[in-house]
């Protein structure tokens, strides 16, 4: 019997599919969280006896084991066993000083690796199995959706397998691409699938619409950070409100339930990893997390509890507009203007009152200035017309 004991994201399904294939019937598959990987291998130890050993093979992916249980495995192999751990982490690379440890980043092709590539590539390369092209395909989707690559190639497949992965349970999941794959000469979702994956677009755009009506705008620390309140579609959120609202530094999403904030960046003079490490989280520099400790909770909810979310911009005008050489009109939640406007030095001019505020090399930067200092947004066309309407009056009187 093979034993497979993998991670229960899409990257560790992917194995739990690809070894299906690979094994059929002779194959037990258990799908672990990070935490509850290390209970489970040692229970697989208690149970191992040597007519089992001589018939098992036991293959660990997508996650790291304990010292103890690395120890096990030493033992069980040096005394007969078969087993391999497969696995694309950073963190796992020590593994190979053992003989069972398979731990590769990258591939011959310099491109990052996932848990199901690798298992692929092995099972391959050891005859366990035959590439086909649809399975080839599902494992490059797997693996761009794991490493990120998707986004770059904005490999929309990549993402939608994962979307599909989290609306169905995991068994649902395991059973119709290990159907699909086998039946098909090409990957592809079905049309039932399809739907659903167009009805969660939609969802999502809805409840991203709604977020950010309530973002909440305040400086913490030297960053302007935007907050708001999710228990899902972190990433899509992050992405959405990151781009909608380019002043902010980064988004912070609150799940109270959970206690926990992720934290999202779109730009790259900010690294979200060292924000959530002052909290004692951690992660990558686009995208990283924390639980949400005393110190965070005030300065992430009491403190901002008080603030009204920010004004969306204006979306319909046909005059006020955003860049517009001779002015665009902003005003904020203390009924104070910002006009800025194009000078005859190519510099973008902030003016507040008649009196100039700030000057930028180009227009995002100035709006960015009144967005952060000001929580400004920009006014609908018959506000901006009264104001006109004024200056050419006052300029009339002067
Ligand atoms: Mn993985």
């Amino acid at each position: 019997m093979y034993h497979l004991y993998s991670h229960n994201d899409l990257d560790g399904i992917g194995c739990g599919i690809v070894a299906r294939l690979a094994f059929g019937d002779q194959l037990e598959v258990r799908y672990n969280s990070v935490m509850g990987l290390d209970y489970q291998i040692e229970k697989y130890f208690e149970r191992v006896n040597e007519k089992s050993k001589a018939e098992d093979v036991l293959l660990i992916t997508d996650l790291s084991i304990n010292e103890e249980n690395a120890k096990r495995l030493d033992e069980y192999v040096n005394t007969g066993g078969k087993a391999r751990l497969i696995d694309h982490h950073k963190t796992a690379v020590h593994f190979n000083q053992h003989s069972w440890g398979f731990v590769k980043l990258s591939d011959e092709d310099n491109r990052l690796t996932s848990a199901t590539s690798l298992l692929y590539e092995y099972l391959t390369q050891q005859g366990l199995m035959e590439p086909s092209s649809a399975l080839g395909e599902f494992v490059e989707l797997v693996r761009q959706y794991d490493t990120w690559e998707w986004d770059q190639n904005n490999n929309v497949r990549a993402k939608q397998l994962n979307d599909l992965f989290f609306m169905l349970s995991i068994d649902d999941f395991e059973e119709r691409m290990t159907k699909r794959i086998q039946s098909k000469s090409q990957f592809e979702f079905d049309d039932f699938e399809k739907k659903l994956l167009e009805m969660e677009d939609d969802k999502i755009e809805r409840y991203i619409r709604r977020k950010n009506r309530e973002i909440v705008q305040t400086f913490i620390g030297d960053y302007c950070a935007g907050i708001v309140h999710a228990e899902s579609y972190h990433s899509e959120l992050g992405n959405e409100l990151g781009k909608g609202n380019p002043h902010l530094d980064y988004i912070a999403i609150l799940n109270m339930g959970g206690k926990k904030i992720s934290f999202r960046t779109i730009h790259d003079h900010v690294d979200v990893s060292a924000v959530a490490g002052e909290f004692g989280g951690g992660g990558h520099a686009k995208a990283s997390g924390c639980s949400m400790g005393k110190e965070a909770f005030q300065l992430f909810v009491e403190k901002v509890f008080p603030i009204e979310p920010l004004r969306l911009d204006a979306f319909r005008n046909q005059f006020n507009l955003k860049g517009s050489v001779g002015g665009c009109l902003y005003e904020s939640r203390q009924q104070e203007r910002f006009f800025i406007y194009k000078g005859d030095q190519a510099e973008w001019i902030v003016e507040k009152s008649g009196q100039t505020i700030k000057e930028t090399s180009s227009f995002e930067e100035a709006e960015a200035f009144i967005k952060r200092q000001h929580s400004a947004w920009l006014v609908r066309d018959d506000v901006f017309v009264e104001f006109l309407k004024k200056q050419v009056k006052k300029d009339k009187i002067d």
